[in-house]
């Protein structure tokens, strides 16, 4: 494995054709500051366009957890509110997960709050461990989400779960997330949290990269159109993976009862 410093915030680790992206402020449970709203997207950018990477992850450092959400400390000259809309509209860090052809997990671990979990809900999947806090406690400080949250939760929970929770900031366990749908999976222990992300990312990069590429595409971008625009996508994207090399080669693997050997296109 070998490491890549984005910045003093962010760092990208690669092992084999995964690539973990991770926030590396663990002593403010990686609170979100201007190096993370930058150096995120920036090894984003780089990782979708490496070719030796199919998968990628983001995790937090440290034990206390994934990301305690924007940095309520940070000291930022007088802005306008003209001034704050167009700095995060410039920015739009977590949208940029929507336009990478890889597919993204977080691996979420311990404290998960406000832009920390709009963080993950950016993500294509969540993983989480056992131990984890989550929450959007936003209008205790008289906010609301500001990444995505207040759009992206309510379409994949439904708008009275959402409500319910981004009106309450009440706290949620791992459980109550799998049985929300907020999380796709919980890790069986704290302990192998890390490994079977790994396994689950492995699962994932064994498979064609244009099918994942071309599947992803197909969900993020049907979820803009309606009904018989996506199943229109659905069929171009189906047909050109089906004279797709790796496509051909999955059958004759099948027929021969071998491993398939793909190559990416
Ligand atoms: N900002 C800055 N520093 C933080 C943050 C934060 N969000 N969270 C934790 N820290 C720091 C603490 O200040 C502390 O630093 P120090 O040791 O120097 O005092 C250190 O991390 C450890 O934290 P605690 O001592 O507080 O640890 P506890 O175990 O007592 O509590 C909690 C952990 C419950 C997570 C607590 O730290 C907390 O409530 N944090 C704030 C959580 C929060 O309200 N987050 C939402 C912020 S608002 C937001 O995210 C708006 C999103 C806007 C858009 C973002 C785009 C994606």
């Amino acid at each position: 494995a070998c490491t890549q410093i984005i910045n003093d915030s962010v760092r990208v680790e690669r092992q084999d054709n995964l690539a973990w992206v991770v926030l590396t402020r663990a002593k403010q449970i990686n609170a979100i500051n201007d190096e993370i709203r930058h150096g995120v997207p920036e090894a984003l950018r780089q990782l979708d366009t490496d070719p030796s990477v199919q998968v990628i992850v983001i995790r937090g450092d440290g034990e206390r957890g994934f990301c305690a959400g924007a940095d309520i400390k940070e000291q930022r000259p007088v802005e306008t509110s003209i001034q704050i809309r167009k700095r995060i509209g410039q920015n739009r860090w977590v949208e940029s997960i929507d336009t990478i052809a890889k597919p993204v997990i977080a691996a979420i671990h311990g404290y998960c709050m406000g832009g920390g979990l709009e963080l993950a809900l950016g993500c294509d999947i969540r993983i989480a461990s056992p131990d984890i806090v989550m929450s959007l406690p936003e209008t205790a400080l008289g906010l609301i989400p500001g990444g995505g949250g207040t759009q992206r939760l309510p379409r994949l929970i439904g708008e009275a779960k959402a409500l319910d929770l981004m009106l309450t900031g009440e706290r949620i366990t791992a459980n109550e997330a799998l049985a929300l749908g907020i999380v796709t999976r919980v890790a069986s222990s704290t302990e192998t949290f890390l490994t079977e992300v790994a396994e689950l990312a492995q699962r994932i990069a064994k498979r064609p990269p244009l099918a994942t590429e071309y599947l992803k595409r197909a969900v993020k971008s049907g979820a803009d159109m309606d009904l018989r625009k996506g199943f229109d996508l659905e069929l171009d994207l189906f047909a050109l993976l089906k004279l797709s090399d790796d496509a051909k080669e999955a059958a004759i693997a099948f027929k021969e009862k071998r491993e398939p050997i793909f190559k990416g296109h």
